[in-house]
């Protein structure tokens, strides 16, 4: 995050109350109910998540325990409970809703679809029976690798009812990606899908689990395949099948797996401060409860709401606000597969206006990509159906913030800037719609039952307004993270060394104002945010060695107008440096190639090459400085010890 930023939203002053016809209808319509349950919630922390457990989530067999802290930092929430996550968001809307709409599907090209909570219900246990049949179990690993339709959804579940635990990779992630975490996760199935469709191209989603299985993962032994984009695919005999033919047949009847609160419900990779993305590990009725407490307090949910949430399934997004939360809650949410420019930049508009959308979130990358294409498109059609919009993933700039709130929201729709994280499972930081006032550019107060606090480096609340500190839970929730899969240590080590054990560090820097808001400035480590998509600086670096021209690679993020921030790499290759045309023909090969390594969206948009990269005497990289030439800023550090001056020069792009 830059300086500029950092000062844009320091003078922000605005204002915006929620507006009176929200607040009458809401399930949390004032400031004093909103701080009736924080109180409730900070009196007795346990006690209150253990209420909500009891009157939000359907048990098979009760808990007595409601916080185990024994294993700190490895916190247990209703441990001896017993529950099924499908079952609770499918099953027990049966006799109410079993016609309501649960999914309208929209893809790409026009082609729509209903289902109705009976529907998915049907499918999940047709497919959960397939999985069964194919010898998937309690516990096994499931990578699910597919393009945003209904399927994936089903996938999740049908999982979720035999307590298989699954891991969705991102339909971006390139094949090299998926091999890395189907071996992580040890996975025996992969459920991914001919291709998918964006931007009017195939995404070969079966070709590329194809040439990760080819590489390795040798604990799959299913691959389960669904015809989407109709692109010709290979399957493999015994190993691969068709998605159709393995529900062919089955019992449209399965018994959920009552699993105890703790079984792990999915990992999810994520990157971090190393190259290795990690396996962040949630369990299943302390996640579902975050899920579904959030679905009422941020977007307060109602029957007759349709909840659109853009992220793809393949981010901790399109978990809790596509796959769990909105399903548990019994509403109605919707699903687009293509890109948001497709026809034009009115789609999004028009998806809204066509199907009655009255929740909508989104990112910010895609809000200020959409604005810059101007008011015209969202002017065009009928937004009248809104009543709420949100955002994640990223600090929202109050231009963009505005822009949200006057030609999306007509100004009459209250904003919800949502800031969590993967391992946070649900919405920790973010307006109670009907109850808090909100200011462009603040994720506003905590949730109640979120203990979160700005800290110093001894970790001592900092009490200054708007001096920036780190962003730290104070006390356990119950979606939090559990683990890292298969890498205890590095759990400690992230999330809670910094202060011994005592808090959840985010990761985040933020500052508090004078009335207490949360203002989040940046990462306090390598991790970037590019497009809302969260990458690692080091992965990137590590993909870039990867090169056999490559010696030795530095990336480090410049701010972007619209993705936010932009991956910007320094190289030094084996050999002469590469100059003009040399030097242009290596980019496109190594953009090319960190796209096969990870994925197109960790594709660097400038790189530099140079003889060395800047190091202090200690043989460590100065990022500040390549930061700082990166954003094109005055150089202020002290350079003197550089063995060759010169380098900087290079770096600056100047010779
Ligand atoms: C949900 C998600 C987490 C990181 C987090 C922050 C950044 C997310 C906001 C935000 C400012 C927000 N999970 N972040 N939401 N920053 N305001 N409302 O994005 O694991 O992919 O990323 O994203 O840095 O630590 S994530």
């Amino acid at each position: 995050m830059s300086e500029k930023t950092i000062d844009s939203t320091l003078s922000e002053q605005r204002v915006f109350q929620p507006p009176a016809s929200f607040s009458v209808k809401a399930r949390i319509g004032s400031l004093a109910e909103y701080q009736k349950l924080r109180a409730a919630a900070a009196a007795d922390p346990a006690g209150f998540w253990a209420a909500l457990a009891r009157s939000e989530i359907d048990w098979h067999k009760d808990f007595s325990v409601a916080l185990d802290a024994g294993k700190a930092p490895h916190y247990a929430w209703f441990t001896d409970g017993v529950l099924n996550v499908s079952y609770n968001c499918l099953d027990r809307h049966l006799a109410r809703r079993a016609d309501k709409t649960a999914i309208i599907f929209e893809g790409e090209n026009g082609d729509t679809r209903r289902l109705s909570y009976a529907d998915v219900h049907r499918q999940v246990c047709l497919f959960a029976n397939a999985l069964k049949a194919k010898g998937i179990g309690k516990g096994d690993r499931v990578v699910i690798y597919m393009p945003m339709v209904p399927e994936a959804v089903v996938a999740m579940q049908a999982c979720a009812r035999i307590g298989a635990i699954h891991s969705v990779v991102f339909g971006g992630f390139s094949a090299e990606s998926l091999k890395d975490r189907i071996e992580d996760a040890g996975a025996t199935a992969v459920i991914t899908a001919d291709g998918g469709t964006r931007g009017g191209k195939v995404v070969e989603l079966k070709a590329a689990c194809d040439r990760a299985l080819a590489k390795g993962c040798k604990t799959v032994e299913t691959v389960i395949v669904l015809k989407r984009a109709g692109n010709a695919v290979a399957m493999q005999a015994g190993r691969d099948h068709w998605w159709a033919d393995t529900v062919r047949g089955q019992a449209e009847h399965c018994d959920p797996v009552w699993v105890e609160s703790e079984h792990p419900l999915y990992l999810l990779y994520t990157s971090g401060s190393t190259g290795k993305p990690k396996g962040i590990q949630h369990a299943s009725g302390g996640y579902l409860l975050g899920a579904l407490v959030t679905m009422k307090w941020v977007f307060d949910i109602q029957d007759a709401d349709i909840f659109w949430c853009t992220a793809d399934v393949g981010w901790v997004t399109g978990h809790s606000y596509v796959a769990y939360g909105p399903l548990a809650a019994g509403a109605t949410l919707l699903m687009y597969e293509g890109a948001p420019t497709v026809p034009d930049a009115g789609r999004f508009w028009d998806i809204c206006a066509r199907h009655k959308v009255t929740i909508f979130y989104t990112a910010p990358t895609a809000i200020r990509a959409l604005m810059k294409l101007g008011e015209e498109f969202p002017n065009k059609y009928d937004l009248s159906a809104l009543r709420l919009l949100g955002t994640v993933g990223e600090p929202i700039n109050p231009e963009a913030w505005m822009w949200y709130h006057r030609v999306i929201g007509k100004e009459r729709c209250p904003i919800v800037d949502t800031w969590w994280q993967t391992e946070t499972g649900m919405i920790m930081l973010a307006p109670v719609p009907g109850a808090v006032p909100t200011k462009p550019g603040s994720c506003t107060l905590p949730l109640p039952g979120i203990d979160a606090d700005v800290v110093d480096e001894q970790g001592t609340s900092v009490t200054d307004p708007n001096q920036g500190g780190q962003l730290v839970i104070k006390q356990p929730w119950p979606s939090m993270l559990r683990t890292i899969w298969g890498n205890e240590q590095r759990y400690r080590d992230t999330y809670w060394a910094k202060f011994s054990g005592r808090y959840y560090v985010a990761g985040d820097t933020a500052r508090r104002d004078a009335d207490g808001y949360f203002w989040i400035m940046g990462r306090a480590d390598d991790v970037i945010k590019v497009s809302g998509h969260r990458l690692g600086t080091m992965e990137i670096e590590s993909a870039l060695v990867a090169h056999p021209r490559v010696a030795e690679a530095a990336v480090v993020s410049r701010p972007d107008d619209i993705k936010g921030e932009a991956v910007f790499a320094f190289v030094v290759t084996k050999g002469e440096r590469p100059r003009n045309d040399s030097a242009r023909a290596l980019t496109d090969e190594l953009r090319a190639w960190v796209s096969q390594q990870i994925g197109p969206i960790a594709k660097p948009d400038d790189i530099r090459y140079a003889e060395n990269l800047p190091k202090t005497r200690s043989g460590k990289i100065m990022r500040r400085l390549l930061r700082a030439i990166a954003r094109g800023e005055p150089i202020t550090q002290d350079i003197s010890t550089l063995e060759n001056e010169d380098i900087v020069k290079q770096l600056q792009g100047e010779r």
